[in-house]
């Protein structure tokens, strides 16, 4: 018996590499995105803006958050809300004014926070000017955008090829004015952007150094995969059965509109340039939806200037029916791909455009992939809303916005709208959970803000609220910086992480995928020491910070989640 344990607990314990020193203010930090239509609303029209966001910074601050990152605030028609943008220099009256902005991050500063921006160059509203002046056809304009002929097939006029939209039919639209197809990755209100054009180029730097001007330390890449497009403009190859509709994004393999070669240099570019601001290095974060099928894609933005390339595992490749080996192989996957050099690893637990994690592993496991970006070296990056263990709102297909649920019709929006993980902030059991003084806000507040707020969880001892603070705690602390990072599988129920610096020196993850008890040796398994103390327990599990537990010996309850310590905890406090 003993044989066969130490046998798979060699093939188990794989220790994976441990990131080297970097004095930038982002490593082992926790970084929150703030939706900003529904994060605070301060003059009652039911849509959060930045005077609201700027009041609530306290709350970030004392989360100890090192930065956050807002979805767009710029002039948009909202069709995408705010991600098909009218104007890249300026505020939507909306959320406020340049004044607001400039009000929000001198209150940023005030409290240690740095403040990101998302950028999305992929595309523009179509209210653009620049879009209307190369309808025109005005230089240089009228090579700012993705302009083709058709295709004349039997005397009918068709799109260039056979490229389709993310959100379903052709990727092409005609502009009867000037006579020729515009390419959208998007709504055909969100034309795309043309790299090729030397001018845009330099108006897109334009557009970063402007904001570095107003004092944002980064930048939030969007959709960066889909930058550039193959100049051939080739047909896409077509996955055959997949089931879907013919007109669906996914029917094709992206090889010529994804992850092109002059995609890594434009974000080299935008990183020389950024380096070339003055004041302390900035953050570039891209967002790639690749996961960890095109891990070699992804890890390349390393190489080419992100600091963070978006690690989306807990997103697109985990979910409630994953098991321990399945979480390893995914956490040791990016672990040991990440290039040599000074490069960080980051764990998105949440974000705008999916389903919240509450739903994605359910209520009773919320709390442990906060548990895993914390434990696991380099940045954790979480959602308005994490914080508090915030669930998908249900809404009726008449209360459905998200152009990605109206796409889909009465039936399917329930599976495609993004508006359920988009519902206001839940602060307190007032009005409208006192996200905004008017009872109306843009997307209905979920009825459970009367008892899941976060005033209800600041004022007990156990809650999501004091285990996310106790969490990004440890990650700032410095107890685990220099630590190696071990990936164990305790048997085939229990994932355990260790950071070890010395065997004086230990922290200890340990997952419960079961939703029964089971006890486990964790002292031989993982070779750790007899008795230790819980540094924090998920909700679920409800152990006191402190207990003192025997790990040759440990009981874990159904889907218990607890970090172990062998500092003592008086030490901790
Ligand atoms: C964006 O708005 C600012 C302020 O109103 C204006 O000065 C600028 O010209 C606008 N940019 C474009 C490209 O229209
Ligand atoms: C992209 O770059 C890689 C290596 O840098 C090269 O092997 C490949 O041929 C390039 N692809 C295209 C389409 O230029
Ligand atoms: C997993 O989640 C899905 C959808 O959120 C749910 O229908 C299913 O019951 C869950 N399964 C388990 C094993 O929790
Ligand atoms: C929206 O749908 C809900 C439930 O389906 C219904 O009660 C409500 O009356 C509808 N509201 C409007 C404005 O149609
Ligand atoms: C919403 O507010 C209006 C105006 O203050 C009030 O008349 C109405 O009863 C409120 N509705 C709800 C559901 O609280
Ligand atoms: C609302 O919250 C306050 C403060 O957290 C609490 O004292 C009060 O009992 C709550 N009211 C209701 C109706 O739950
Ligand atoms: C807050 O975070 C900073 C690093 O960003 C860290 O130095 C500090 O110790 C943290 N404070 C607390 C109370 O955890
Ligand atoms: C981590 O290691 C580096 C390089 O050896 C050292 O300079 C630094 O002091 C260490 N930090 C901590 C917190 O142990
Ligand atoms: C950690 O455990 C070891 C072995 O049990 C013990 O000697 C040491 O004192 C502990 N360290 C701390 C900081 O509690
Ligand atoms: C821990 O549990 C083991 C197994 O039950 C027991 O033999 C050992 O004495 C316990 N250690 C302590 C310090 O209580
Ligand atoms: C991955 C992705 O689609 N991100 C954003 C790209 O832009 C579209 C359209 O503006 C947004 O809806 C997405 O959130
Ligand atoms: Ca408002
Ligand atoms: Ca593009």
């Amino acid at each position: 018996m003993l044989g066969y344990v130490t046998l798979i607990s060699l093939i188990a314990s794989g220790i994976v590499g441990h990131s080297a020193a970097t004095q930038e203010w982002w490593k082992d930090s926790f970084i929150y995105q703030i939706y900003p239509r529904s994060f605070k609303d301060s003059n009652g029209d039911g849509i959060g803006d930045l005077n609201g966001i700027t009041s609530k910074l306290d709350h970030l601050a004392q989360l100890n958050v090192s930065a956050f990152w807002i979805s767009p605030i710029f002039v948009s028609p909202m069709v995408d809300f705010g991600y098909d943008i009218a104007n890249f220099t300026n505020i939507d009256p909306i959320f406020g004014s340049l004044t607001d902005f400039e009000l929000l991050v001198k209150k940023a500063k005030s409290l240690n926070l740095k403040v990101i921006l998302d950028f999305v160059p992929n595309h523009s509203s179509d209210k653009h000017p620049w879009f209307e002046k190369s309808i025109k056809r005005i230089k240089p304009y009228d090579n700012y955008y993705v302009w083709k002929d058709g295709k004349i097939v039997n005397g009918v006029r068709q799109p260039p090829n056979n490229w389709i939209s993310v959100f379903r039919n052709s990727a092409w639209t005609w502009n009867e004015q000037r006579k020729q197809y515009y390419l959208h990755h998007f709504t055909s209100a969100q034309p795309d952007l043309n790299y090729r054009s030397a001018e845009l180029n330099e108006e897109m730097k334009n557009v970063l150094t402007f904001w570095t001007n107003r004092g944002v330390d980064g930048f939030r890449i969007d959709a960066i995969i889909l930058a550039f497009e193959d100049s051939r403009f080739p047909d896409e190859p077509v996955i055959p059965n997949t089931g879907l509709p013919s007109n669906d994004y996914n029917t094709l393999r992206h090889i010529y509109t994804q992850h092109q070669n002059e995609t890594y240099q434009l974000v080299q570019s935008w990183r020389k340039h950024l380096d070339t601001q003055p004041g302390s290095k900035k953050i570039l974060m891209t967002e790639s939806y690749s996961g960890l099928k095109e891990l070699t894609e992804s890890m390349k933005y390393y190489q080419y200037g992100s600091d963070v390339p978006f690690n989306f595992m807990l997103i697109t490749d985990l979910n409630n029916h994953s098991k321990a080996i399945d979480f390893k192989r995914s956490i040791d996957k990016w672990i040991n791909n990440i290039p040599k050099g000074d490069y960080q690893a980051n764990w998105v637990v949440d974000n705008h455009d999916n389903r919240r994690v509450t739903s994605r592993f359910g209520v009773k496991r919320a709390d442990q992939m906060t548990m895993i970006a914390a434990i696991l070296p380099g940045i954790g990056v979480i959602y308005n809303g994490n914080e508090i263990g915030m669930e998908d709102t249900w809404l009726s297909w008449n209360e459905t916005v998200d152009p990605v649920g109206c796409v889909a019709g009465p039936i399917d929006y329930q599976f495609t709208s993004r508006d359920p993980a988009r519902t206001p902030f839940q602060w307190d059991n007032s009005t409208s959970a006192g996200f905004s003084t008017s009872n109306k806000t843009w997307l209905r507040v979920n009825p459970n803000y009367r008892t899941l707020n976060l005033a209800a969880q600041k004022s007990v001892s156990f809650s999501h609220y004091t285990i996310t603070k106790k969490l990004i705690a440890l990650k700032t602390s410095n107890l685990m910086i220099n630590s190696t990072t071990e990936v164990i599988l305790v048997g085939e129920n229990v994932l355990g992480i260790v950071r070890r610096k010395s065997k004086n020196s230990l922290f200890v993850l340990l997952i419960n995928f079961l939703d029964t008890p089971i006890t486990i040796d964790a002292m031989s398994w993982m070779n750790i020491p007899e008795i230790m103390s819980v540094y924090v327990s998920s909700l679920e599990t409800k152990i006191p910070a402190g207990t003192k537990v025997n790990t040759s010996k440990l009981l874990l309850s159904g889907a218990a989640s607890i970090i172990i310590t062998n500092y003592s905890y008086n030490y901790l406090q």
